[in-house]
């Protein structure tokens, strides 16, 4: 079987060729809310996906002073959350970083605290830069500490602060708010007492789930959601390093590690994924595309990643989306160090609804031409 071209000008397409009495057709259809298939049929079931959202990069460099700025301009009691969010040009309208993902960056000073929530959106945050931030989930008491994952499940109650002895704390949120919208299954609750009161010691959840291959043998977990909420990055650095002396990696991502519930293998949250991938001295990935969006955030290191022919430069701390469907690929410029790439993503519903596909760039041994930097 050879695959066709992807003209609409075939049998299998619709291809009417619209004229007075069919315009007068469509015309009476529309008074009694309907419409012919045929006029829309070519662009609702597109040959592939195509993407609403430009692939972006924020750099840090461009923002610090910027979200800092905002320290001065509202408290979190007034703002209920402090954060500069990530708008993709193209996803203006439902405020999202890249596809149905919502990203922002939250800062806070030291003794500063937001109220408790909770929404039926899932959140996660990459620490970035400060001292003593804890954030507080359904009750458990995390600290927050440079290029940590933290998340928030969908339903949990939580909120975040700086203790008065800290530093002004900076960290990357990702939310699924702009999916749960479109999804119209949305809600938020403010926390009865304000803030959370509990009980349990701090960074239970990593001291009971956090070490690799041991699961407390008497401790039942009822949550769908991981019971592991912290994963730090010492441990995910490390995790990284040994698996790379053992392995190729993967051509199209080089040493990819994926962060998972404890308990069962899979995805720590129902909705969102995230992975933390080094990138050997000097590596330099082959192109591939897949279905499913991603936001990187990079955790070590220099570098460039190719999107979409689209040469884009990146440092610590860089902000970076790929939509579904465009060719990637990364290079770590660097010669004598790694570089680590944070990302988080949506590819537990692409994989839940079977829609995961991924193909290979099949040109050029895997490498895209260059056509412009962004
Ligand atoms: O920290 O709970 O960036 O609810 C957006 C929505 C952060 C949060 C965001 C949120 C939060
Ligand atoms: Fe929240």
């Amino acid at each position: 079987m050879t695959a066709k071209n992807q003209s609409d000008d075939q049998l299998g397409r619709a291809r009417v060729k619209d004229d007075a009495v069919l315009e007068a057709y469509y015309d009476d259809l529309a008074k009694y809310d309907t419409a012919a298939l045929w006029t829309v049929a070519n662009d609702i079931e597109p040959w592939e996906p195509t993407p609403a959202s430009a692939p972006v990069i924020w750099r840090h460099a461009d923002l610090r002073d910027k979200i800092l700025a905002s320290l001065d301009l509202v408290s979190p009691e007034a703002a209920g959350r402090r954060v500069i969010y990530l708008r993709n040009p193209k996803r203006k309208e439902v405020s999202a970083a890249c596809g149905w993902l919502f990203s922002g960056i939250q800062v806070m000073r030291p003794g500063e605290s937001a109220p408790a929530h909770n929404h039926a959106a899932s959140a996660l945050r990459f620490i970035m830069e400060g001292a003593g931030a804890y954030t507080v989930v359904d009750g458990h008491r995390l600290t927050l500490g440079a290029k940590d994952f933290v998340i928030t499940p969908n339903g949990t109650w939580h909120e975040h602060g700086v203790l008065e002895s800290g530093e002004t704390s900076m960290w990357q949120d990702g939310l699924d708010i702009p999916l749960t919208n479109a999804l119209e299954a949305n809600f938020y609750e403010v926390h009865p007492d304000d803030y959370q009161n509990s009980n349990l010691p701090t960074d239970a959840s990593p001291a009971s789930f956090g070490a690799p291959g041991l699961l407390p043998a008497k401790e039942k977990w009822g949550a769908f959601y991981s019971p592991l909420m912290k994963y730090s990055w010492d441990q995910t650095y490390e995790g990284l390093r040994r698996y790379a002396t053992v392995t190729d990696g993967c051509p199209f991502d080089g040493i990819i590690m994926r962060y998972t519930n404890p308990n069962t293998g899979g995805h720590p949250m129902a909705t969102m994924g995230a992975h933390m991938q080094l990138l050997r001295q000097g590596e330099h990935t082959k192109a591939h595309r897949h279905t499913g969006n991603v936001i990187y955030h990079v955790a070590k290191g220099q570098g460039y990643s190719v999107i979409g022919g689209v040469r884009f430069d990146w440092r610590e701390k860089d902000i970076f989306c790929v939509p579904p469907w465009v060719w990637h690929e990364h290079v770590n410029t660097d010669e004598g160090d790694d570089a680590c790439l944070f990302s988080f993503n949506d590819l537990p519903v692409m994989e839940k609804l079977h829609f995961y596909r991924e193909q290979a760039y099949p040109e050029n041994d895997g490498r895209q031409e260059i056509t412009a930097t962004a």
